[in-house]
């Protein structure tokens, strides 16, 4: 059982106050907070190993190699991967994205092909494949939102066919945080021989991965969202795939050899990593996988669990809370998506900043998802390991007290 309180004292920012109380950090789908031990690896690493990677013979060079290729294998391990060479490092589940949508997109699509996608994308998996569809003229389709929040998977099998060439889709929505149907999704697009691409940026925070059980493609996800770094994300890909698409960037460390009017190229992972990587961070990135690791992803889950639990249950029995997504542990998981009656999100969560909460309030890069729901945006706020079920209840009166002051303001008005 994880002891959140024993946890709490490995992440220094979680003893500060905010506004004159207790930091309550409920923004965990956009970024995370960092261990001590991710904080020392950065520090340790300016101090102790910097030098650039594979270019230097030197000894430092050599380090800040092996510090990079370390956390490498350690990524592959933790996705299931088989090869290392196949965890390519971006610098986020964005950049991810755009590599595969331009590398592979490019070479790949022509005039007339599909991507499916879903209505829940955060815009990461919608813009980068709205660019190559315009750029080669191909079509993208949408697996509808059902009513209850998920995805109608059902309806969208009437939309497959062999044009369809890819499908890309996240794994938990960051605006309802609902479980897309994963299995379903891959078996839908093994049936008709499209590729997929899966957006794990808020999955593997939070749950283990299998690229190997899922047989997915691509995926993607975000060094920050899971204890580590900002500015370093990883791309997984097959290597049959991976070596048959071209580079994304070109430039240093890409090549292998280099004539004035072509150039031939490098060796995977490090085709697609061209000039100096993101070396400091990636180093750290290794930290953040130990210690979630170390705590252990059922246990995660399990705390997480008991998490969503209360605040559904306490944010769901508030007549003034309107809550989005499925409301059931079974398919939603690690956060929750509501509005105030009458109360617009933003203003909502400046009064829950005042109460030294921080949460998110908008559209969360879904606009298209909240034009469906016909809403500006949600009051957001998403859960991880070092949260207690007291700050579940301190958001609860914090959303209580704003809908009692909108109510005394409406009655004076
Ligand atoms: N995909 C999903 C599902 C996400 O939630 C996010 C970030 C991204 C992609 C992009 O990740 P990045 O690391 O490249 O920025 N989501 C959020 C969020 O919900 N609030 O801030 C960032």
């Amino acid at each position: 059982m994880i002891d959140p309180a024993k946890i709490r004292k490995d992440f220094p920012i979680l003893s500060r106050r905010v506004r004159g109380k207790p930091l309550v950090y409920l923004d965990n789908a956009a970024t995370t907070q960092k261990p001590r031990a991710v904080i020392e690896s950065l520090v340790s690493f300016y101090e102790r190993h910097n030098a650039n990677v594979h270019r230097g013979v030197h000894e430092l060079s050599e380090e800040a190699t092996n510090l990079v290729e370390t956390t490498r294998a350690k990524v592959a391990s933790l996705i299931g991967a088989r090869h290392a060479h196949c965890v390519i490092f971006t610098r986020n589940t964005t950049e991810s994205i755009n590599l595969v949508a331009h590398a592979w997109g490019r070479k790949f699509l022509k005039e007339g092909d599909e991507i499916l996608l879903t209505e829940i994308e955060h815009h990461s998996n919608l813009v980068p494949w709205q660019m190559i569809a315009r750029e080669k003229g191909v079509k993208l389709r949408f697996i509808p939102l059902a009513h209850d929040g998920t995805l109608d998977v059902d309806s969208a099998r009437q939309m497959l066919s062999p044009r369809i060439k890819l499908i890309a889709f996240s794994a938990l929505s960051n605006a309802l945080g609902s479980v897309s149907p994963i299995d379903k999704i891959l078996a839908m697009a093994r049936s008709i021989g499209a590729k997929t691409l899966i957006d794990a940026a808020q999955w593997a925070p939070h749950r283990p991965i299998d690229v190997r059980a899922w047989s997915c493609d691509f995926l993607a996800f975000s060094a920050h969202k899971m204890l580590g770094p900002t500015g370093i994300g990883v791309l997984y890909g097959k290597e049959d795939i991976l070596e048959a698409m071209d580079p994304f960037l070109g430039g240093g460390d890409m090549i292998r050899q280099v004539f004035l009017d072509h150039s031939t190229y490098n060796v995977l992972p490090y085709k697609f990593e061209a000039g100096t990587p993101n070396i400091a961070d990636a180093a750290a990135f290794d930290a953040a996988i130990d210690y979630l690791r170390g705590v252990g992803f059922d246990e995660i889950e399990r705390h997480e669990r008991a998490l969503l639990g209360r605040a559904l249950s306490v944010l769901g029995s508030m007549p003034e809370v309107e809550m989005y997504g499925p409301k059931d542990l079974d398919r939603q998981a690690c956060l929750v998506s509501f509005n105030i009656a009458g109360l617009h999100p933003h203003d909502a969560s400046t009064a829950i900043d005042l109460e030294g909460i921080a949460v998110r309030a908008g559209h969360h890069c879904c606009q298209p998802l909240m034009a469906k729901l016909k809403i500006p945006g949600t009051v957001r706020a998403s859960f991880y390991l070092y949260n207690t079920l007291e700050e579940i209840d301190l958001l609860a009166a914090a959303v209580s007290k704003a809908a009692r002051f909108f109510k005394k303001e409406e009655a004076i008005a």
